[in-house]
């Protein structure tokens, strides 16, 4: 987190990681085509021909607080194949929370163990403890055959400390509540670390309330 007391604004780092293919970029696509223009900035993405991220995908979301704090959340995803370990690890660094994109299909869950053991090593390698940093699982592509049950996830929910999500981005399914569960946890971190309700006068839970409305297009508005 970077916080510029004279100009009231905080940049917070969130980065979606997990193994090739799972949903990322996917998962940046629908917040960008779901959000606000006020909120959402321009979606930067960089893609090779066989639709995999050379670099690294980035969002920008501004907030204006009522109480004058500006909040600046950065959206990284990483490229998730195997190679472009030195690019993950780059783009981890200073991360305030992460995102883990895992895909439902049985046949991933060993790309997927293989990804999270490896985010956890490179947070090691940037200084970051994977035990104290946020991090929530989402199991994307719940539309397809051959995935991993309700029942099975609600089994691995119990036992990991991490929240997990289900989504299926390409309809934008569970992707908001995905990043605002992401965001809710790496708040509650940053506020048990750097006391910012009392330095910006602004309680965690009107901060997520402040997110959601001004992220989100009000319904009821829209139909009228
Ligand atoms: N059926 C289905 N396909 C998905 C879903 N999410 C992503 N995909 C597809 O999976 C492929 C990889 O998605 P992408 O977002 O590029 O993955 P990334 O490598 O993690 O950034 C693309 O063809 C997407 O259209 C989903 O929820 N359901
Ligand atoms: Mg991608």
């Amino acid at each position: 987190m970077q916080v510029d007391f004279a100009a009231k604004e905080l940049s917070v780092k969130l980065v979606y990681y997990g193994p090739a293919l799972s949903g990322k970029t996917s998962n940046l696509r629908a917040i960008h085509w779901l959000g606000t223009s006020n909120a959402c900035g321009e979606l930067m993405t960089l893609e090779t021909q066989n639709d995999r991220t050379l670099f690294f995908d980035m969002l920008p979301i501004s907030i204006d607080a009522r109480s004058g704090l500006k909040i600046r959340l950065k959206l990284f995803t990483v490229p998730g194949q195997v190679m472009h370990d030195a690019t993950r690890r780059l783009v981890l660094q200073a991360a305030d929370g992460v995102a883990f994109i895992a895909d439902s299909q049985r046949s991933e869950a060993g790309a997927n163990r293989e990804s999270f053991l490896n985010l956890k090593k490179n947070l090691e390698d940037n200084g970051i403890d994977p035990e104290r940093i946020p991090i929530i699982i989402q199991f994307n592509k719940r539309d397809l055959e051959d995935i991993r049950t309700d029942d099975e996830l609600a089994a691995l929910a119990k036992q990991s400390r991490e929240t997990i999500y289900k989504a299926i981005a390409t309809r934008g399914y569970g992707v908001m509540q995905t990043l605002t569960g992401l965001i809710r946890e790496t708040w509650a971190k940053l506020e048990e670390e750097h006391q910012l309700e009392d330095k910006f006068d602004i309680s965690p839970s009107r901060l997520m309330n402040e997110i959601e409305s001004q992220l989100k297009h009000d319904v009821r508005r829209a139909e009228r």
